[in-house]
């Protein structure tokens, strides 16, 4: 008998949405140097070089098997010029000497240190930047103007800077369902992001609030957050009505954002009991999303991420269907007609693409 051992291929699909990308991926030092540089071609606003190497990056986190050289680069789709180059460079040498000189560099550092900070945007980062602030100190001793959100961001800063676990984000996401459950009957609770996606940390949790008859959901978040608050959990709260209506143009040019009714907070995670003197709680990020029922499968699939997945979910629809997605819907723009779905697998079959499961969607 004859033993014919076939290494995995690494043909890849154009789109992220159309490749399986799971969370562990064999190149963590090829894909570290390429987002390093996409984030900071963000931090200089260049949008369209900083996707170019998100795109790169997110074809090394789907393949099945390291590379065996730089021959096998070629093969790829999304590998540019400058992309291409950086990754032989870490392949031949370890290090890419680009990579290293914008992680030293003060700007790439304050940027992240700014960007870091709850409520502060690239631009907001850029102007301290160039008034010539360096740290948090700086902020404090400049007297700088900061927003209510700021204020709560520099102040929670080291919590924040600490990953969420999954254990502390179920707690959460059980905390929350057992108020709303209160509240509201049958009320459910969904735990989205990074953590659906099967990450064990995340820098904040995601919760999508809904109720399985239409429009019973509506007025639950006021009074969920009036208990956190009564409770003493809540250390800062931002609220948003909700802006959705079915009569405006589906769009999905508007990034992640979307019209739901929504709550972004700073609460309090009690931590288990510990020795005296010891601190019991630490300040988390909680973001609350209240999703009408028929608009759940949609939330769902905006709210899991990844980022890029959105993104290419979106681009996917767009050019290869003429369709809209967003977190409310799909839209058939040669029909003019709302594609309704009741699972996240009926929107990839409406796409007509195979389903990517939340774990495999860490692209
Ligand atoms: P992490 O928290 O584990 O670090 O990562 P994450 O969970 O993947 O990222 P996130 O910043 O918490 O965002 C989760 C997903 O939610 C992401 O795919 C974008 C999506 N999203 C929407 N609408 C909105 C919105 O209005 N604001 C934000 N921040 N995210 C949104 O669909
Ligand atoms: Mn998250
Ligand atoms: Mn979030």
């Amino acid at each position: 008998q004859v033993t014919v051992t076939v290494e995995p291929s690494l043909q890849v699909a154009p789109y992220a949405c159309q490749r399986r990308t799971p969370l562990d991926h064999p190149h963590p030092a090829l894909v570290m140097a390429l987002e390093t540089l996409a984030e900071a071609a963000l931090f200089e606003g260049e949008e369209a070089r900083g996707l170019a190497f998100t795109r790169a990056a997110s074809v090394l986190r789907c393949l099945p098997r390291a590379l065996r050289g730089t021959h096998e680069l070629s093969g790829l789709p999304g590998i540019g010029g400058h992309s291409h180059r950086v990754l032989q460079e870490v392949l031949e040498d370890g290090v890419c000497a680009e990579v290293e000189a914008v992680k030293q560099s003060e700007r790439y550092q304050t940027m992240k240190l700014f960007t870091q900070i709850f409520g502060v945007g690239v631009r907001t980062a850029d102007r301290w930047y160039r008034e010539g602030l360096r740290s948090l100190g700086d902020l404090q001793s400049h007297g700088t103007r900061l927003t209510r959100e700021q204020q709560a961001g520099v102040e929670c800063f080291e919590d924040l800077a600490v990953p969420v676990g999954r254990a502390e984000a179920e707690g959460l996401a059980c905390l929350v369902l057992d108020a709303a459950a209160r509240l509201l009957p049958n009320a459910s609770v969904t735990l989205a992001g990074g953590f659906r996606r099967g990450k064990p940390h995340g820098h904040d949790v995601d919760l999508l609030l809904s109720h399985p008859e239409e429009g019973r959901e509506v007025g639950l978040l006021g009074p969920l957050v009036a208990w956190l608050e009564e409770q003493g959990l809540l250390l800062y709260q931002h609220s948003q009505h909700s802006s959705y209506t079915t009569t405006a143009e589906p769009s999905s040019s508007c990034g992640p954002l979307d019209r739901f009714e929504r709550c972004f907070t700073i609460l309090r995670l009690v931590l288990p009991a510990t020795g005296t003197g010891v601190r019991a709680w630490r300040a988390v990020r909680l973001d609350l999303v209240v999703v009408p029922h028929s608009q759940l499968p949609f939330a769902l699939l905006g709210w899991t991420g990844s980022r890029h997945f959105e993104r290419e979910l979106r681009r996917f629809a767009r050019h290869k269907r003429e369709m809209v997605l967003n977190s409310h819907g799909l839209y058939n723009m040669q029909q003019g007609t709302f594609l309704p779905a009741s699972s996240e697998e009926e929107i990839f079959q409406h796409l007509g693409l195979d389903y990517i499961p939340p774990t495999l969607r860490n692209a």
